[in-house]
């Protein structure tokens, strides 16, 4: 890693010209810094002449979310690229491509996405995409079945597990999401006006003992590959298209981590909306919206991770009579509890979503933040407990009747 450097936008440039085979001789280029995320440089070139255009990912040694007092580790642009071109195995039109990883300067050049909008941005917008359902559960079944001791050899898996051990990034995970915003952490960071709430989930010992178990799984049950942070502002869409980004998180977790973070983000857009659509019916009719998708999604992630199971299941054990029906139970229930604590995180702790936080007026962010730290609340509550995507449909709309 001597020769690492962060890439000024001019040194992007020189390193886009000098990648064999991309760019035509006379290409000129036009260069943007468009990283908006907590931790890294991402480098937009394109040339003006062919309309040639890729995405440079250059890792930084720290959290550019807090500043360098935040060190971190230049692997999570390896782990990246390698869950990438994992992915790229099983579901190639769910991903960008990989054009070429460097390990000397922890960067990554893959394919420009500029035609696709982030989904965050896309649903804050009102913006509604039929199509994702259907993708998203796509990704997760063959992800995380292939990748675990169902459809993989138990031994290939173990080593997949070293491959992807990325303690540094998960620690941020342990701490940013299962344990500081339970208690008056200084990372935390939240709206003055929920005071009262925040202070009551730190007083909650029946949720803090649900938040310890669900913790104690994302640390011990290395059951599938995960994306490992996988909200809306790492989907790629369009009303066609749906592209997952960044799995710089990447490790060997809980299957329900995943698709957890996927119903969460979902959830909390439903919370933001009381702020960005003005008028009722419409806002409802959006609400329904987001609400049909959460099913959707459980529903057919639930068909196709079982067909995967019937069709490649690896293990004989796996045949076992309610085998099949007692793991898919469990894989709800972790997936409802992961969704409560990944909204709360978003209310309370270090980290935020613009569904949310760009809401100007604190008193109208305070609606939207209570109904989100109250549906978190219930599913964690729930989590153990829970016998269908129903209930977590049911918790939601009953949020906004209190
Ligand atoms: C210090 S990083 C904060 C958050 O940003 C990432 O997207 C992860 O969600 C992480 O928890
Ligand atoms: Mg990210």
């Amino acid at each position: 890693m001597s020769q690492y450097h962060a890439l000024s936008e001019q040194e992007a440039v020189e390193y886009a010209r000098n990648i064999p085979n991309f760019f035509p001789e006379g290409a000129e280029f036009v260069s943007r810094e468009i990283g908006d995320g907590n931790l890294n440089l991402v480098f937009h070139i394109s040339d003006k002449v062919s309309g040639k255009s890729l995405i440079l990912k250059q890792a930084l040694p720290y959290a550019k979310v807090v500043g360098e007092s935040w060190p971190l580790t230049l692997d999570r642009a390896r782990i990246e690229s390698e869950v990438l071109l994992l992915e790229a195995s099983l579901c190639p039109e769910l991903v960008p491509h990989v054009y070429t990883y460097d390990p000397a300067l922890a960067l990554t050049v893959m394919e420009d996405l500029s035609d696709h909008t982030i989904m965050r941005r896309g649903l804050i917008e009102g913006n509604r995409y039929p199509l994702f359902a259907a993708h998203i559960s796509h990704f997760l079944a063959k992800t995380l079945f292939y990748t675990s001791d169902l459809g993989l050899n138990q031994q290939e898996k173990k080593l997949k597990v070293q491959q992807f051990i990325n303690p540094e990034l998960c620690k941020i995970t342990e701490d940013l999401i299962f344990d500081h915003p339970y208690w008056n952490a200084e990372t935390n960071n939240y709206n003055p006006l929920i005071r009262k709430e925040v202070e009551q989930i730190w007083q909650n010992d029946k949720l803090q003992f649900e938040v310890a178990v669900l913790r104690e799984k994302f640390l011990t049950h290395a059951q599938a590959l995960l994306h490992g942070d996988l909200h809306t502002g790492s989907v790629f869409i369009t009303a066609r298209s749906t592209k997952v980004i960044d799995p710089e998180f990447g490790f060997y977790g809980p299957m329900g981590f995943d698709i957890g973070a996927v119903i969460a983000n979902l959830l909390l857009n439903y919370a933001g909306q009381e702020a960005w659509i003005a008028d009722e019916k419409a806002r409802h009719d959006f609400r329904e919206y987001l609400l049909e998708t959460i099913r959707d999604i459980w529903t057919l992630f639930a068909e196709q991770f079982q067909a995967h199971w019937t069709q490649d299941g690896v293990d004989r054990l796996s045949k076992v009579a309610g085998y099949r029906e007692d793991y898919m139970l469990r894989l709800l229930q972790d997936s409802i509890g992961f969704a409560g604590s990944k909204m709360i995180r978003r209310i309370i702790g270090l980290a935020h979503v613009a569904d949310i936080q760009s809401i100007l007026d604190l008193e109208a962010r305070a609606r939207s933040e209570r109904i989100a730290l109250s549906i978190g609340e219930s599913l964690i509550l729930l989590n153990r407990h829970a016998h269908s995507i129903e209930e977590v449909i049911d918790i939601a709309k009953g949020a906004l009747t209190e």
